[in-house]
């Protein structure tokens, strides 16, 4: 199917991979379209790892932190383009309220030594693996199309049967905001994630807090690269990186 025909769906009705209800279901997308988005001078060219400003690490109470590490790769907005056209995207539907409701972003779920994924997405589980001493051996992609995309308050499920697992993210494409709360209520606070930037949530994060990437009014296409681990060995010591003041809570 040519890109002219972009955004037709071919129905193939896998299992939902986030969803535990029977019914909710995946369809393929083939090369999804987007408005263009002005790639910036130093998110072009080949991708690589930068030897960027260092990471800052905020903490979001006595046992969760978040590590932001702007500019982390270089070329990240040509790899957006690449990743737009190479990986096997899907849009989920779920059945909600006895109607089905489509999820607002395509996702796609790929092996991390997938031969379309691009030589500098080994460096990048290599760096993580090497910095935070875990596997970062599970890869799930987010697509947002435009600012109306967006994933809902949620923690991620590993934390269901893991002691503090690592969530890594790098953002590629257009800007978008990060936001995280404590579960069950409380400030909440604000990350701007630019193309290149990393961000890794620690700690109890994904037990005590919740994550989400609110709808904006506008908004070029962004590509999420999301990177999990096994559970770690019960000895494996807690990475640490400078600390920095935590941004101000968010108003709402
Ligand atoms: O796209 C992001 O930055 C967040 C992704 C996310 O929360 C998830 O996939 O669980």
């Amino acid at each position: 199917m040519s890109r002219s025909t972009a955004n037709a769906f071919v129905a193939d009705l896998t299992p939902h991979p986030l969803s535990d209800r029977a019914g909710d279901v995946m369809t393929a997308v083939e090369d999804p379209a987007t408005a263009p988005f002005q790639a910036s001078l130093f998110a072009s060219g080949e991708a690589e790892l930068a030897e960027a400003r260092s990471t800052q690490r905020v903490r979001l109470d006595a046992r969760c932190w978040v590590d932001h590490r702007p500019d982390w790769l270089r070329g990240a907005d040509d790899l957006f383009v690449e990743l737009q056209h190479a990986l096997p995207w899907r849009h989920g539907r779920r059945n909600m309220y006895d109607r089905m409701v489509d999820d607002p972003r395509l996702t796609a779920q790929v092996e991390i030594d997938d031969p379309r994924l691009p030589d500098v997405v080994g460096s990048i589980v290599h760096s993580l693996s090497a910095r935070y001493d875990r596997r970062f051996d599970k890869m799930f992609c987010n697509f947002y199309r435009s600012g109306a995309d967006s994933v809902a308050w949620h923690p991620d499920r590993v934390g269901r049967h893991q002691i503090d697992p690592l969530v890594a993210i790098v953002s590629l494409g257009g800007p978008r905001t990060f936001r995280m709360r404590p579960r069950g209520g409380g400030k909440s606070r604000s990350f701007v994630l630019h193309s290149g930037d990393l961000l890794v949530m620690g700690g109890a994060c994904q037990h005590r807090w919740e994550h989400s990437v609110p709808k904006q009014t506008r908004g070029a296409p962004r590509i999420s690269l999301t990177f999990r681990h096994d559970a770690p060995e019960p000895s494996a010591p807690e990475p640490s990186a400078p600390e920095i003041r935590a941004p101000g809570p968010d108003s709402h």
